[in-house]
């Protein structure tokens, strides 16, 4: 269909949405009616949180969402449209020498005109929601960074918008500079000709980092649509803290934990990749027979920004985000009973893609309880597709997409800390790694040296989750957790590790963490898990204050025994035996394919290297 520039709103009308809403700011202005040109919207609407009442009603009664209880709600995407799509996001800057392993690097030049084209007119008959946000909490020294506009042309992606940032036109009204706002589009584009998965794949989601621009076609789905969560939250901020100087983002959590006893508290982030349970680690309570002395508290589940406060030397943390996006996969009682608490009723959460029930309104996936209900009455899977209209072919399908989600605001975390939007953040004690590693990983191993610990993160990785995306005990590394996200070279990107970090005269302690050790014979999992991971977590913080010394070797200091407070847990000591020790053989044949994944990385800074073979010659030394 031909683009009808008739079609665009009336210039006036448009200015008079604009002054409607209050929306002052001139650049921001000017930047709105280029894209409504440039997309042909029928129509601009400039919303914040306070408009989220009457934008559920409104998305309610088009059918776009279903009630899912008092206070809840419900959507189905588009069946090809359920998850982030790596091969098709890009990081675009002019200069080639931002290309790096990960990032997926194109010039600007080439990207700007394809992306321009793909959304000229795209909108045409639509809303274009204008949502100025803030990725911070209000004050931060960090918020010249954390400021945007996002346009969309999909009302269920200002709802979630809502629910993941701080959303109104105050953030963009008063800036000391009118013009530093990333500037975000996203445009849904025509899901069911746009052949996803596809060699004819018309989606691209590019992040313009050097022009701090975000330009995102052909999905509606979670980061491929939320441009302030991954795009700018960890892509742009990860470029805008290195091209300043002054910051880290990371795809990190960030939680307290607070001694009743002394009335101390200590700050831990940490970065572990997909399917690792950092949702649950961060909304972690802590167990029966700690719940007394230690409380645990949230303060995010998926992005911390960090930096050093000049004030007392020490990386003080924001969690940029206001809600929470999370898989709702195997989130039960026993996982995370706080996930099931803050998606309860009046939350106004928001399902995506899992199972809905026509008649009562209820919604179930895949381990929120052992079977799925036995009455299939009103059951619709996640397709739409009724339960009871299955052939008996498709019976052993999920009800819910695995990677269905729950949006619920940080507010409805019952444990969500006092001083979680504190504008100068949290000081943080330690930075911690893990993945899903079945042996050769301990419990946990803290690692005191500032080089190490960022080597450490670099070779971050979990096991390959299925046969074709590697070979079997090699890990698919993720360095930091932040291979999906790296918006320039990891040489570079670990070297500002070193340089921010290591501007901090009170550094945190580094460790590496792993709930997932299993037993080579009946595959049962050493350590029990979930809330009992406060334990080790308790012995780092003992460690970084000098109350306990553990036992050093190779690859870090681990915990002796009598260390761990163990107080409660059901644990054999054979188990226990393997979770703190080293298996030097497994790790000598771990730092070969180190090597390997290290040198893809151009300019990694000399002190990693060091780092690895300090590593490598103590592993040597030890097999002697
Ligand atoms: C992710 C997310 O994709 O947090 O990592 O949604
Ligand atoms: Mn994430």
């Amino acid at each position: 269909m031909a683009y009808d520039v008739n079609a665009a709103p009336a210039l006036a009308d448009l200015e008079t949405s604009l002054d409607d809403a209050g929306l002052k700011n001139p650049r921001v202005r000017e930047y709105v009616r280029h894209w409504a040109e440039h997309t042909g919207a029928e129509r601009v609407e400039v919303i914040g949180a306070s408009d989220d009442a009457r934008l559920i009603s409104e998305s309610l009664k088009a059918g776009e969402i279903l009630p899912a209880g008092e206070g809840r709600y419900y959507a189905r995407s588009y069946v090809k449209d359920t998850a982030r799509s790596e091969e098709r996001t890009i990081v675009a800057t002019a200069n080639p020498a931002d290309k790096g392993i990960y990032d997926n690097w194109r010039p600007s030049g080439e990207m700007r005109p394809l992306l321009e084209k793909l959304m000229r007119g795209a909108s045409a008959g639509k809303t274009m929601y204008v949502i100025p946000y803030l990725m911070a909490p209000p004050g931060s020294p960090l918020e010249p960074y954390a400021v945007g506009v996002e346009l969309t042309d999909h009302r269920t992606v200002a709802l979630h918008m809502i629910r993941m940032a701080r959303c109104g036109v105050e953030h963009v009204n008063n800036l000391a500079d009118p013009n530093r706002f990333v500037r975000g589009v996203h445009v849904t584009g025509d899901l069911a000709n746009l052949g996803q998965g596809t060699p004819q794949d018309k989606r691209y989601f590019v992040t313009f980092a050097d022009e701090r621009t975000i330009l995102h076609f052909g999905s509606s789905y979670g980061g491929n649509a939320l441009l302030g969560k991954i795009a700018h939250g960890l892509r742009q901020a990860a470029y805008d803290g290195w091209a300043s100087g002054e910051f880290l983002a990371e795809q990190f959590m960030l939680i307290g934990i607070t001694d009743k006893e002394t009335g101390r508290t200590w700050h831990i982030a940490g970065g572990f990749p997909s399917a690792s349970g950092k949702t649950n680690l961060a909304m972690m309570l802590a167990p029966d027979s700690l719940g007394d002395r230690y409380h645990v508290e949230f303060y995010g589940d998926d992005i911390a920004w960090m930096r050093v406060d000049p004030r007392d030397g020490r990386i003080y943390a924001i969690n940029p985000e206001f809600g929470v996006f999370g898989v709702a996969k195997d989130t039960n009682e026993v996982t995370n009973p706080t996930a099931l608490r803050s998606v309860g009723p009046d939350t106004n959460v928001l399902f995506t893609n899992v199972a809905y029930n026509d008649d009562s309104h209820e919604v179930w996936w895949e381990g929120r309880t052992p079977e799925p209900p036995t009455d299939v009455t009103g059951w619709r899977d996640w397709t739409g597709q009724l339960i009871s209209e299955r052939s008996p072919e498709e019976q052993g399908k999920p009800w819910a997409h695995p990677n269905s989600r729950f949006t619920t605001t940080l507010t409805n975390v019952p444990n969500i800390a006092p001083d979680f939007d504190a504008r100068s953040g949290v000081p943080v004690d330690a930075i911690i790694f893990g993945g899903r590693t079945r042996d050769r990983e301990p419990l946990i191993r803290a690692i005191t040296d500032l080089a190490e610990g960022v080597y450490d993160g670099l070779t971050l990785g979990a096991e390959a989750t299925f046969a074709a995306e590697g070979v079997d005990g090699q890990l698919r590394y993720d360095p930091m957790s932040m291979r999906p996200f790296m918006s320039y070279p990891e040489g570079a990107y670990a070297a500002h590790w070193l340089k921010i970090i290591g501007a901090a005269s009170d550094q945190p302690i580094f460790a590496h963490v792993n709930w997932f050790q299993r037993d080579p014979d009946d595959g049962h999992f050493l350590w029990p898990g979930y809330r009992e991971n406060l334990r080790p977590l308790l012995w780092l913080l003992r460690l970084r204050d000098g109350e306990v010394q553990g036992k050093q070797t190779p690859v870090g200091i681990v915990p002796t025994k009598e260390e761990l407070d163990l107080d409660g847990v059901d644990i054999r000591p054979e188990d226990l035996d393997e979770l703190l020790s080293i298996d030097t053989g497994r790790w000598t044949t771990e730092m070969a394919h180190r090597e390997a994944h290290l040198a893809q990385f151009d300019g990694l800074p000399e002190e990693i290297w060091a780092a690895h073979r300090r590593v490598a010659a103590a592993l040597a030394a030890k097999a002697g």
